[in-house]
Order: C-alpha cells, then structure tokens, then sequence
C-alpha cells in the first residue's frame, strides 16, 4: 500500500510541503529560469527540456590562481588541469593517516551509540551532520572555491556518505540520483579512509564517459504520467547503461588508492564499486556531494527536488 503511494506524485507534494523550509532556495531559481510550478512540486528534466543547456568548463587561468591549486603536488596539478577532458581528477594523500583514523574512529563511535544507521544497503549517510571533523573538511573554504572553478557555479556542500565495506553499486552517473539543471551542478569527491585495490571493492570510473549525454528518464522510458512518477526499477536504469557501455566498448579504470587518497568525479562521469572480494578486509571510505548552489537540485527518478539541510 504505502509502496503504491509512493507512486503518486501528490504523495511526494506533501512531504515536501512538510519539509518546506527546506526547499526554499528553489524559489528565486524557479523565477530565474522561469519554472511555472510551486516550490514542493515534484520536478524532473521534462520540466527544463524546453530550457537551453550550458556547457560547463573550468576557467583554467582561475582554477591555477586558486589557493587549493597552488598548494597542490605537481601530479595534482596535472591531474586537475585535465579534470575537463577526463571527468575525474586525483590527488594523493589529501588526509594525513591520522585524520583518517579520526575519522574512522568517530564513524565507529556514531555506529555503536546507533547516531548513524545503515541504510540503502551499506551506506551511513550525512555524518557531516554529526562530526565536526566531517563537516569542516566537507566546508573547507579553499577546497569550496576550487570545486566552485571546476563546477563553473557556486559548490554548497549536499550530503556525506560513509563506507565500511565497498558498495559494490552498478556503473551510474549521480546525475540519476542528483541532477541538476543547468546539467552538470554536481561533484563527488571521493577519499579512501584505508587502503583499497581490486580485493575490498575499489571505486571504479569511466575515463572521458562524463562526455556521454545525460542518460535520464526519458533515455530509459521512465517519465510516468502527471500524476505518477515512472514505475521501472532502478535496476532498469542500471541494466540499460550496462548495455549502453557494452555497445560503446568502454573501460573502466579502477582507483587504486592508499589511506587519505582523494577522487573528484564530473556529475556525469560513469563509476561504481567494484566486488568486495576479500570479506576479511573493510574498506572505509567517504563520499561528498557538493551541488551547485545557483543550480536546481533534484532527484530525476523520483522527480522529488532536493532538500538542502545545512
Ligand atoms: O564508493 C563507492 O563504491 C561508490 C560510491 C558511489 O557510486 C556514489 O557515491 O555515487
């Protein structure tokens, strides 16, 4: 029964009506980019596909005069320099060793005293608002500026996720799960809390798939009607870009990372996790989401807007 309600698009109304002090940075986008619905409606791309896309590319020349940039090791550097061309970026020992293990140990401590649960299968979600330590790096002001070149917009801190074990989720793009119109409002940023290779479910990517179009609901006849939100199963999102990469002979790269290891990922770029092999070995891990705050926010299959909570 309540399954059934989460059909209906009315449902999902009046939990954001519910939630409404959250949704309200949307009001002056909705005016901006002339959006004839109310606030706590639900939105999808079918609501902006009338609208013109922009493309997204860092300025160069303001990326390399960014505080962050400059303090970056010159393979970082190099690495950033191509963030457009490649989709992802990386940057070797972001975190000492020992905030990692702060880390690890504060998760650990939220686990135990049952702050943070599980959910979707593995995942401890927003610990930023919980720790300090999470929040500030999450908040770093240098860091907030360098993704905000990378993102050509303004970078706002959405959500945290934490990992024990890998996720061993399905190649996606998060612009399923977290879209954005302008396209490409968002960017993960990914930091080994212990060392991961292809044993403990290591991070996998797409070199370059960031250039793919947005694959959304329409690519995978997904819009529903007025009144109902579509009704295939995620997995038939995740089953239609399988095929979509088998057909385009892609590879993916796995990330190999040692303890404190960060990756930034395009909204669009293709990733997910590998298989968790090795049941003896965890593999913590945290994932930022930053989007871009002059951008609407949305969640494209369950045409829900996103809730801003900081
Ligand atoms: O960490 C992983 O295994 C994948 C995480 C991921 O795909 C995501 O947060 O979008």
């Amino acid at each position: 029964m309540f399954q059934q309600l989460r059909n209906y698009k009315l449902s999902y109304m009046l939990y954001n009506l519910f939630k409404k002090s959250k949704l309200k940075h949307n009001i002056p986008l909705y005016k901006k980019y002339g959006i004839k619905k109310s606030y706590f409606s639900s939105i999808s791309s079918s609501d902006f596909a009338h609208l013109p896309d922009t493309e997204r590319k860092a300025d160069k020349d303001k990326l390399t005069a960014t505080p962050f940039f400059t303090k970056l090791s010159e393979d970082a550097k190099e690495s950033a320099l191509q963030y457009d061309d490649n989709g992802y970026m990386i940057i070797r020992n972001y975190l000492s060793p020992e905030t990692a293990d702060k880390i690890n140990q504060e998760i650990e401590n939220m686990v135990n005293d049952g702050t943070l649960k599980f959910r979707y299968g593995g995942k401890l979600m927003f610990a930023i608002h919980h720790s300090e330590i999470l929040k500030n790096i999450g908040n770093d002001k240098d860091l907030t500026e360098f993704l905000s070149v990378l993102l050509n917009g303004k970078a706002k801190l959405f959500q945290s996720i934490n990992f024990i074990n890998g996720s061993q989720q399905k190649t996606h793009s998060d612009s399923i799960h977290m879209t954005t119109y302008p396209l490409g409002g968002l960017l993960g940023v990914w930091i080994a809390l212990e060392d991961v290779d292809e044993n403990n479910g290591a991070l996998h990517y797409i070199p370059k798939s960031q250039k793919l179009p947005y694959f959304l609901n329409s690519d995978y006849d997904n819009e529903g009607t007025a009144f109902k939100i579509g009704k295939k199963s995620y997995t038939a999102y995740e089953e239609f870009l399988e095929n979509k990469v088998k057909e385009l002979g892609l590879k993916k790269e796995i990330f190999r990372a040692k303890k404190g290891d960060l990756l930034i990922w395009h909204a669009n770029i293709l990733h997910g996790g590998e298989p968790h092999l090795d049941k003896n070995r965890t593999r913590k891990s945290l994932v930022y989401h930053f989007f871009d705050e002059n951008s609407v926010c949305y969640h494209e299959v369950t045409q829900r807007p996103a809730l801003f909570e900081l």
